[in-house]
């Protein structure tokens, strides 16, 4: 073979195994599998949501966790007889029981529908479920990308490394987020999920009652915001109280949120972080004022959020049980 058609040959070998990656995500993935479960999903998420609204922010932070370990694969609901799963990691106290249950009656909908039983991976009802609470709750609607398997492998350990805290810096951030190939602007947009949903108490009552060790409430706080947050999280707080992460719309999936933390009403530090420093304060401030660009770069962020660490082929499985591997 000449030198030529050697580069030839290997070029186009690339060029397959690059396309290969992008093509494993299809919107139209189960179009002849399951061709209503986009509609059977929906159906399910609305009964849930008319139940309890925490199942929105509930099903949003579920879907996150999922893909930052071990990739979206469902494997934050897998369940071990020991404990010693992903779901069994402290740092999901928070880990609302609704978004795990908002799966299992999805998949229990889709199962019924002759034909598509155990055809339907739980992590792309998950993916699928995230869409439809965000815009069953007032934000943008947009085509979910399909076709991921469920993983087999579940570990609380691995947890630990892969999800960001709440006080972390901008650089801890955008470092975690970059190692799942999202980029400063999908940080940005991604954390407007917290324009819903709650957080407890002890996620920012350092910033309110000893911030740096040195009994002082974080000055990137609106003052007044302070105060309101020591009324309803006094020091001896029941830890089970949880706060809305948006003060003035958390009901609502707006931009708001971005409003919030240019009058330091961002709860978490982590939030605050994002107003804060220079390098993002101007997507911030984009996002607060025009609602349109902000519904467009997260669209973009999640679709990115979903695809990362995805299995597919003998890498994965569909899950007949969501909690169980096959
Ligand atoms: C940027 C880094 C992030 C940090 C440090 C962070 C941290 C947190 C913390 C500490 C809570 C409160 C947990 C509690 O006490 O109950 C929370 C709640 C929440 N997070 Fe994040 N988060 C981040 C990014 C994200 C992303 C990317 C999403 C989704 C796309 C998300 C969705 C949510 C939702 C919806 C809630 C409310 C949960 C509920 O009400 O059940 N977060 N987050
Ligand atoms: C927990 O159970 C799994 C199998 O279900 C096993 O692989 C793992 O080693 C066990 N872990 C501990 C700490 O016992
Ligand atoms: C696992 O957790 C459940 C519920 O929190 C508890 O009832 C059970 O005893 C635990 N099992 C083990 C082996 O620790
Ligand atoms: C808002 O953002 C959208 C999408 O990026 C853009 O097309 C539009 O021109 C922006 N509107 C204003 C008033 O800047
Ligand atoms: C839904 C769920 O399984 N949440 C668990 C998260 O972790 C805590 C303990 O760390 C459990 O009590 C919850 O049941």
């Amino acid at each position: 073979m000449s030198p030529q058609s050697f580069i030839f040959l290997a070029s186009m070998l690339l060029m397959l195994l690059i396309a290969g990656c992008h093509a494993q995500l299809r919107v139209d993935y189960y179009r002849s599998t399951c061709p209503n479960v986009e509609s059977i999903v929906r159906s399910a998420v609305e009964i849930k949501l008319q139940q309890t609204f925490v199942t929105a922010p509930a099903t949003l932070r579920l879907f996150f966790h999922d893909c930052f370990v071990r990739g979206c694969d469902a494997s934050v609901m897998l369940a071990s007889r020991n404990n010693t799963s992903e779901k069994d990691n402290p740092i999901n106290l928070s880990l609302a029981g609704d978004g795990f249950d908002t799966v299992i009656k999805a998949k229990a909908a889709v199962d019924r529908v002759p034909g598509c039983q155990n055809k339907v991976s739980c992590a792309d009802i998950l993916a699928m479920a995230t869409r439809d609470v965000i815009t069953l709750t007032g934000g943008p609607s947009y085509a979910v990308e399909l076709g991921r398997l469920d993983g087999r492998i579940s570990t609380k350990a691995s947890v630990r490394h892969h999800l960001p805290h709440a006080e972390f810096k901008l650089t801890q951030l955008s470092q975690m987020f970059a190692s799942h190939g999202l980029t400063l602007t999908d940080l940005v947009a991604l954390s407007g999920a917290h324009t819903i949903g709650f957080s407890h108490c002890s996620q920012f009552s350092k910033r309110i009652y000893n911030f740096k060790s040195r009994k002082s409430i974080d000055h990137t706080l609106n003052p007044a915001y302070a105060k309101q947050l020591q009324q309803v999280c006094p020091k001896d707080v029941d830890p089970r109280i949880a706060i809305n992460l948006d003060p003035i719309t958390p009901r609502t999936f707006d931009n708001q949120y971005y409003k919030n933390l240019q009058q330091g009403r961002g709860l978490l530090a982590s939030d605050q972080a994002l107003f804060t420093h220079k390098g993002s304060r101007d997507i911030v401030n984009l996002f607060a004022s025009n609602n349109t660009a902000f519904e467009k770069s997260f669209i973009s962020a999640i679709t990115k959020l979903g695809r990362v660490g995805i299995k597919t082929g003998n890498q994965g499985e569909i899950r007949h049980d969501c909690t169980m591997i096959n």
